[in-house]
């Protein structure tokens, strides 16, 4: 049994240590989660998935993942502490229980792991994971430019780089393949897709790449009103929501836009704490309160899907 040394759920981990929790949450927990690989990085670490959830038969899904940024270090960490309270809460907390009786949890701890490991080793400010470019020294592609949901469209993403780069094909990233061939094979349960970046402080629905609404724009309007109502009932912390485009920036090529294009009709994309006093550099003493109040958007989220 491999024991993840130094692992703590109120400290950002290395990635040696998150592999090792994979493992031994896993094995501890045999009856609530099971870990699968569904791919390789750049560098060649094997990018985990743990399905958290009840045995049952014809479970509706829900994928979540983090980590697709290397620099956002409170992703990863939100991740491990939504499994942590699964398994900590089920058959204790009715709604945990409920969610993990009726659905299952698809956690991507981290997907760029490479340029994790490099904010880690190297540059704690990289963003892009670690691949080579062709006629550039510039290293990395940002993995949320380059999934296919209009990926040409935006010049300023050409640029090998630039930290928006959206490498030279859609999917040319062994990361976002993984995350892509997982998805499309599992399409029918897959009823939600969430992914974790930070800073900001928002909540945030389709689209990036264009100014237009998508079909179900009340429903995910008014989901992201309650749940960022209910992020806030914890500390007071608000989370301001609504379409990426005319919210944040215009983006192309991201893997919201992506999944709701496949047909997943509820995607979010939660950029976490905080709004700029530490950033990107949020201090280990917030992990706790961070997490805390977005596992709260985060369960109702899922019931509504449940009851949807
Ligand atoms: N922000 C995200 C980015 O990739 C985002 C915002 C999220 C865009 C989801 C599109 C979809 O730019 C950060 N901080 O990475
Ligand atoms: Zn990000």
């Amino acid at each position: 049994q491999v024991r993840a040394t130094g692992h703590s759920y109120e400290k950002y981990n290395r990635w040696e240590t998150i592999e090792a929790w994979t493992q031994q949450v896993t094995s501890e927990n045999p009856d609530l989660i099971s870990r699968r690989s569904i791919g390789t990085t750049f560098e060649g670490r094997t990018i985990y998935l743990l399905k958290v959830g009840k045995a049952g038969q014809n479970k509706p899904a829900i994928f979540m993942d983090c980590g697709f940024h290397a620099r956002e270090w409170i992703s990863p960490a939100f991740c491990q502490w939504f499994v942590r309270e699964a398994i900590r809460t089920y058959g204790q907390e009715i709604h945990m229980t409920e969610l993990l009786d009726k659905l299952d949890f698809y956690v991507l701890p981290v997907v760029n792991i490479d340029g994790y490991v490099y904010t880690w080793t190297k540059n704690r400010m990289w963003r892009k994971n670690r691949s080579k470019n062709q006629n550039s020294k510039c290293i990395g592609t940002d993995l949320n430019r380059n999934f296919n949901a209009s990926w040409n469209s935006f010049q300023n993403t050409k640029n090998p780089c630039a930290n928006i780069y959206r490498g030279p094909k859609p999917e040319s990233e062994k990361e976002t393949k993984a995350v892509t061939d997982f998805i499309r094979s599992h399409l029918k349960s897959i009823k939600a897709y969430i992914t974790f970046h930070s800073y900001s402080q928002m909540l945030l629905f389709p689209y990036g790449y264009t100014s237009k609404l998508p079909p179900n724009h009340e429903d995910l309007d008014k989901v992201a009103k309650i749940s960022t109502d209910v992020l806030a009932t914890r500390y007071e912390t608000r989370y301001i929501y609504g379409p990426i485009a005319s919210t944040y920036y215009p983006t192309s090529g991201s893997s919201l836009d992506w999944a709701y294009n496949v047909g997943i009709k509820h995607t979010f994309a939660f950029e976490l704490r905080d709004k700029g006093k530490y950033g990107f550099l949020l201090p280990e003493s917030l992990i706790k309160s961070t997490c805390k109040e977005t596992l709260l958007a985060v369960k109702f989220i899922a019931k509504y899907i449940l009851k949807h």
